[in-house]
């Protein structure tokens, strides 16, 4: 693994630019070739078809919790954006309406949804009524692949 400085007087490396011309992390280089993108990564480290309430979670994650969740940070936590985070929160709670078989086939749409409903979860909690979504969190967050990514000694958002 090679980590690129973002914002140094230096810049960053022409190597690295090379690679990514847009200059943005992550890259993953296979056999050579550039994969540009987290989501990008993830496809290709966990190939696979995803089912339609998966392509429907990770719309709702891109689309929607991203923005949702920076809003209700950034506003302090404001009722108005927590409800509305809620109702995202909700809308992901119905892409598990099929139960475990979600829980227990952790798909490339988990992986990428999992560092950000770790810090909503956090920082907010989910909403008493999205049970599914709780067991969801707990089955991913025990995986040892999962928690290998899950610092606890330092706060960021995204
Ligand atoms: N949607 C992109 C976002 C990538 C992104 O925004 N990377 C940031 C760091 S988190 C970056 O490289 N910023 C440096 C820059 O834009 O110069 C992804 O997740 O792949």
């Amino acid at each position: 693994m090679k980590e690129v400085s973002l914002y140094g007087s230096g810049g960053k490396p022409s190597w690295f630019m090379d690679l990514n011309p847009k200059g943005e992390v992550p890259v993953l280089v296979v056999d050579g070739k550039p994969i540009v993108g987290s989501e990008e990564t993830v496809d290709f480290l966990m190939p696979g078809e995803l089912s339609p309430e998966a392509l429907r979670w990770r719309s709702i994650v891109n689309d929607r919790l991203k923005s949702a969740g920076k809003r209700a940070v950034f506003s302090g936590g404001s009722e108005t954006d927590r409800n509305s985070l809620n109702a995202v929160l909700q809308d992901l709670e119905a892409c598990l309406s099929n139960g475990p078989e979600r829980a227990s086939e952790f798909t490339a749409a988990d992986a990428s949804a999992f560092p950000f409903l770790q810090r909503v979860h956090g920082e907010f909690g989910f909403p008493s009524e999205c049970k599914r979504l709780e067991a969801w969190y707990a089955s991913a967050s025990s995986r040892p692949g999962v928690r290998k990514t899950i610092k606890q000694d330092f706060w960021w958002w995204w």
